[in-house]
């Protein structure tokens, strides 16, 4: 697969600031779900991609890089270490320094992504065909249920590109992610550990956000097995469960998806999943978190620092109740 150069790609830190945030002007000019997405939560426009970047050399990164050291709130870049060798990815281990061994042979080629359902042309892609929507860099903080947090360069796209390019009919409510289901690769599928395959869901509108990303990428390489390869969503103002990993369908439906961890223990982890201090999960608290790498713990911060951005989606809504 193809890998770009970091600095082929716009600097997150550089154009998504507190203050200043950002729609792609493809998606403003591409039709009235863009647009709905887009209302009221976009106040200002730049271009996502940089120029001329359709017609950049695409260089292989041979290390680890980013365009920028630290997310826009100032704090460093967790290690590509501590992001590929502290993972969750329960088909391949609970143990979270087991799995980068586990997933190393993992096949990924040949893969196909279907996205269907309520949608006015279902398609299939692969890898090479995601290529069209424009890798870009998104500096990300994922903070997982369990307490503790990275800051992560990713590499990928926004998922409303994908969403558009299927053209979603006026039905489509929510889309339903699935996750390959591989029992001969993936060891934990011949358990019941969980239910398989893994599924996650996102409603409408917080899929069409710019945020929502496709991610293929980070640190400037192709994703690492571990994190989710070839393909996985990255959802940052969510617990990190969201972010489901290893992802071949992708339906549009009119029902609210049945996640994996709610089938596991919905008071626990619920459809809604928002990053809140302020909601405690039955076992512990959620007022801090230990970022990886730091000692001591940091306070957590509503929707995950994503406020601004996200927090209008859920006007009206008891965040309680709909945890
Ligand atoms: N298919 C699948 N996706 C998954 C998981 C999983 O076990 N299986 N774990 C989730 C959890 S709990 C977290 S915190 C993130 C971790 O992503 P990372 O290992 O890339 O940091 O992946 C999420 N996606
Ligand atoms: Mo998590």
């Amino acid at each position: 697969m193809v890998k770009i150069d970091p600095s082929e790609v716009t600097p997150k830190h550089l154009y998504l600031s507190r203050r200043q945030f950002i729609g792609s002007t493809t998606a403003l000019a591409a039709g009235a779900l863009a647009l709905a997405a887009c209302k009221g939560n976009l106040p200002a426009v730049e271009p996502v991609t940089t120029p001329g970047a359709s017609t950049a050399t695409v260089v292989p990164a041979s290390t680890p890089s980013a365009s920028g050291a630290t997310d826009e709130l100032g704090d460093p870049l967790t290690s590509f270490q501590d992001i590929t060798h502290y993972n969750n990815y329960y088909e391949f281990s609970t143990k979270k320094s087991a799995v980068a061994d586990l997933a190393a042979d993992f096949p990924i080629s040949p893969w196909t992504i279907e996205v269907s359902g309520l949608v006015k042309d279902p398609k299939s892609y692969t890898p090479d065909d995601l290529q069209k929507f424009e890798p870009e860099e998104r500096i990300y903080r994922l903070r997982c249920v369990e307490g503790w947090s990275m800051i992560i360069p990713w590499i990928g796209f926004p998922l409303h590109k994908l969403l558009k390019d299927v053209q979603p009919t006026s039905e489509a409510t929510y889309v339903q992610f699935t996750t390959i289901y591989d029992p001969k690769n993936m060891p934990s599928q011949n358990s019941n550990l969980l239910e398989w395959p893994y599924v996650e869901g996102l409603r409408m509108d917080e899929a069409m956000h710019d945020l929502t990303l496709m991610v293929t990428g980070l640190y400037g390489q192709d994703l690492p097995k571990q994190d989710g390869a070839p393909i996985r969503l990255v959802v940052p103002w969510k617990y990190g469960f969201k972010g489901i990993k290893a992802i071949v369908k992708i339906e549009l439906v009119d029902y609210q998806p049945i996640s994996t961890w709610m089938l596991a223990a919905s008071n626990e982890y619920g459809f809604y999943a928002n990053v809140n201090p302020e909601v405690d999960h039955p076992r512990w608290s959620q007022a801090t978190e230990r970022r990886i790498g730091e000692v001591g713990r940091r306070r957590t911060l509503m929707f995950n620092g994503y406020e601004e951005e996200v927090a209008s989606l859920y006007t009206g809504m008891d965040l309680e109740v709909n945890y």
